[in-house]
């Protein structure tokens, strides 16, 4: 009971969110052999207009402190999502709230994508996802110039009702505060950060980059700082519900992104070590809450509202 987070569009029993393609259309092997029900949310993984393979292989790997991925955005597109995987998983879990994610190339992309997604009744969010690095075309562009961002979001809830929409931050910027209040502007109902940091990894025995295409997303622990900081930032200039997350492995980290200004919480690459580890957090909050003389989760965003 006290971990009931309520944010537009969500009823979460507990604040812990997979971050966006953990799970994919909750269809991957480990999601099907899971309990879902045990996640506060379900995110699904980015959707396009049409389907992607993806980038060059591999896609991923594991580095000394954290994860670099280049996907590129692989997703089945808009209708087979629509059409299959939504039914699906609404079939299976009736009552679990699920987030879609929006992607694009192109403003027309996103709306074609938020509108399609909105319309299946089967949703009850979207994420505005205008921060993967990994495509050529769009994607981060979208997300760290505050003309683009205000422009794409407003566009997108022309389009999608009143099904909330979460824009989905990039840390690639040098304000993250300017990018914050230009998605605000556009209307959106809450943010999402962060999406993963632009890196590259060299193995210096090949000379080349540990994955197929060359630079990637870097996420994992090391990445917590700086999704606080940001997250800290953003919530000291709006009331926007922030969903945190960044490098949350620990029912502390959990409760650090609250102390900087989260109402819920993203867990994203800790599930390469446990892929039940958001009910294995949300197991341990409580108890952690009481130690701490943590009454309520609310309570905590509204002292860092206080700070303002
Ligand atoms: O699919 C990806 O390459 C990807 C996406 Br859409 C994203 O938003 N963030 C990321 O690290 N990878």
């Amino acid at each position: 009971q006290r971990l009931t987070v309520n944010l537009p569009g969500l009823t979460m029993k507990n604040p812990l969110m997979p971050g966006s393609g953990t799970f994919g259309f909750g269809d991957t092997p480990a999601a099907e052999k899971m309990d879902l029900n045990g996640l506060g949310a379900l995110v699904i993984k980015t959707t396009t207009p049409h389907a992607r393979k993806g980038n060059p292989q591999p896609q991923i790997a594991m580095l000394k402190n954290g994860v670099i991925n280049s996907m590129g955005l692989t997703n089945p597109g808009v209708d087979a999502v629509v059409n299959g995987k939504l039914p699906h998983l609404r079939q299976k879990y009736p009552d679990l709230p699920v987030v879609g994610s929006i992607g694009g190339s192109s403003v027309t992309d996103y709306q074609c994508v938020a509108q399609k997604l909105a319309n299946s009744n089967m949703l009850n969010a979207l994420e505005l996802n205008i921060s993967c690095p990994n495509v050529q075309e769009g994607g981060m562009a979208f997300g760290t110039s505050p003309q683009t961002v205000e422009e794409v979001t407003r566009k997108v809830k022309e389009v999608t009702g009143s099904i909330p929409v979460y824009v989905k931050l990039s840390p690639n910027v040098t304000d993250i505060t300017v990018i914050a209040k230009a998605a605000e502007r556009g209307g959106a109902d809450g943010l999402t950060m962060i999406n993963t940091l632009l890196g590259l990894h060299i193995d210096v025995e090949t000379r080349q980059s540990v994955i197929g295409n060359g630079m990637g997303g870097l996420s994992g622990a090391f990445l917590k700082p700086l999704a606080v900081r940001m997250i800290y930032q953003v919530a000291h200039v709006t009331d926007l519900p922030i969903i945190g997350i960044g490098g949350v492995e620990t029912v502390d980290d959990v409760l650090e992104m609250f102390f900087a200004g989260a109402s819920a919480v993203g867990v994203g690459a800790a599930h390469f070590d446990d892929m039940e580890v958001i009910p294995h957090l949300a197991a341990q909050l409580e108890q952690r809450m009481n130690e701490l003389n943590i009454e309520s989760l609310e309570e905590l965003r509204e002292e860092v509202r206080n700070e303002f």
